[in-house]
C-alpha cells in the first residue's frame, strides 16, 4: 500500500507515534511518504519504502501569518497524485484534518478519490481544538475524515463530548517497539548522573505548561530529603526558565542533570528508578510507556489515559493532579525498599508488553483495508 503521513516532525507524542508507526510500515513492504515541513526528528532509519515531502512556506511581506495549511493542502494534492497514493493518514487534527479534507476535495474535482484517517492525540481535543477559535473546523473536518482514530478510551470519549461528532472514533493506544530497549550500559551511564549510588527519578516532556513540570521539582525536592537522590530532565519548552528559577529557589539545581532535547530517549531512560508524570491532561502519556518499556515505574497523575497505561499499585502509583505530598510519599515507598522496587521494575515491563508495536499494527493495517479497495 501507498500511504501518506503527515504530523509535526517534532519531539512532540504525535510526530513520534507517526514516525514509528510510518517506519514500521515500511518495515512490512509499505510505502511510506512523509509530508511535513522538516525530517521527523525519529526518522534516523533509511529505507527504500520510506519518502519524505518537504512543506516549505515562501515568507511573502504581505503575510503577518504563513498559509501553511494551504501549502500543505497543494503539496498533499500533488504528492496523492504523482506518487499514486492510496490514502493518507493524518496525525493531530490541527490543521492536518482540514488540510487533508481539501486535498480530497480537490483531488475529487480531479477524478481521484482517496480515503483519509485522522488520529487524535491528545491537545488537538483536550486543550487546542474545543477552543471556540477551532471548534468548528475541528468538528467538521473530524466528520469528514473517511474515519478517525484516538490514542485512549479518556479521549475518544472527550471527543464525543466536546464536540459534536457522528462518526465512531476508533480507539488504537500509542504503541511501543521493546526491541528499541537493548539496557546497553545502562549500569556505566547511572554513574554519570549519580556517582555515589543515588536514586535517578527522571522525567520527559516538552515543558509545556500542561505538563506541570514545577510539580517535578517539588515532588523530587521532597523525594531527596528522605533518600539521596538525582533528577533528570529530558526535553525543553515554554517552561524551562520557570524551572530553572524553582531549581534555585529549592536550591536543587546541583541535583539535577538538564539533558535537553534527546533523539532516543530509550538510550537514558533506563538508568532510572522511577519516572515522574505529573500533567494537568495527558491523552495517553507515551513518555511513561517509554518509561515502562524501560523497566522504570511511574509515579503519576491519574488524568485522562493515564490509568489505560499505569497501572495503580502495579506498575507505579497514580496521585491527583497537584497532589505533590501525595506523589512524593509513592516515590518514596517505591525507594526505599530494593525488593519492592525490583518488582515494580518487572511489572512495569510487562504492562509495556501489552502495548508491543506487533499487537498495534495490524488495528492500523486492518484499517486502511477496510477504506481502500
Ligand atoms: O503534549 C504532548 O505531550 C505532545 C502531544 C503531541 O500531540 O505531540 O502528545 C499527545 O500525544 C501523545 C501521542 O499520542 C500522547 O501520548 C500524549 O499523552 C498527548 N499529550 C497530551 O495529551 C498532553
Amino acid at each position: 500500500m501507498k500511504i501518506g503521513i503527515v504530523c509535526y516532525p517534532t519531539f512532540g507524542g504525535s510526530g513520534v507515534v507517526a514516525t514509528e508507526l510510518g517506519i514500521a510500515l515500511a518495515k512490512k513492504g509499505h510505502k511510506v511518504h512523509f509530508i511535513t515541513y522538516s525530517i521527523p526528528v525519529r526518522l534516523d532509519t533509511h529505507s527504500e519504502n520510506l519518502f519524505y515531502h518537504e512543506v516549505r512556506v515562501s515568507d511573502y511581506p504581505l503575510f503577518e501569518y504563513q498559509p501553511y495549511e494551504l501549502v500543505l493542502s497543494s503539496m498533499l494534492v500533488n504528492v496523492v497524485k504523482y506518487e499514486k497514493l492510496d490514502l493518507l493518514h493524518v496525525h493531530y487534527a490541527i490543521p492536518h484534518a482540514s488540510a487533508a479534507y481539501m486535498a480530497k476535495q480537490i483531488l475529487a474535482s480531479q477524478g481521484i478519490h482517496i480515503p483519509f484517517i485522522t488520529t487524535l492525540h491528545g491537545t488537538d481535543i483536550t486543550l487546542l481544538g474545543k477552543d471556540a477559535s477551532f471548534e468548528p473546523v475541528i468538528t467538521f473536518a473530524i466528520n469528514q475524515s473517511d474515519a478517525v482514530t484516538a490514542v485512549s478510551k479518556s479521549l475518544q470519549q472527550d471527543t464525543y463530548k466536546y464536540f459534536n461528532i457522528k462518526k465512531e472514533v476508533q480507539v488504537i493506544p500509542n504503541f511501543i517497539n521493546l526491541d528499541e530497549y537493548t539496557f546497553e550500559n545502562s549500569g556505566e551511564q547511572k554513574k554519570v548522573y549519580a556517582p555515589y549510588g543515588e536514586k535517578i527519578l527522571i522525567h520527559v516532556s516538552n515543558f509545556r505548561k500542561v505538563k506541570r513540570v514545577e510539580d517535578v521539582l517539588r515532588v523530587f525536592d521532597k523525594v531527596r530529603k528522605k533518600i539521596p537522590a538525582k533528577l533528570i530532565l529530558i526535553g525543553d519548552g515554554p517552561e524551562r526558565s520557570n524551572i530553572q528559577r524553582l531549581c534555585r529557589e529549592l536550591d536543587t539545581c546541583g541535583d539535577i542533570h538538564s539533558l535537553g532535547k534527546v533523539v532516543s530517549p530509550e538510550k537514558v531512560l533506563p538508568v532510572a528508578d522511577l519516572f515522574l508524570l505529573t500533567s494537568e491532561t495527558e491523552s495517553f502519556g507515551l513518555s511513561a510507556l517509554e518509561a515502562m518499556a524501560s523497566k522504570v515505574p511511574v509515579i503519576s497523575t491519574n488524568t485522562g489515559g493515564i490509568p489505560e497505561v499505569n497501572k495503580q499499585g502495579y506498575s507505579g502509583f497514580m496521585s491527583n493532579v497537584g497532589d505533590i505530598e501525595d506523589m512524593a510519599k509513592n516515590a518514596v515507598y517505591l525507594l526505599e525498599d530494593e525488593d519492592r522496587l525490583a518488582q515494580f521494575r518487572s511489572n512495569a515491563y510487562e504492562q509495556a508488553q501489552k502495548f508491543e508495536i506487533k499487537k498495534v499494527l495490524p488495528m492500523y493495517e486492518n484499517l486502511y483495508t477496510s477504506l481502500t479497495p
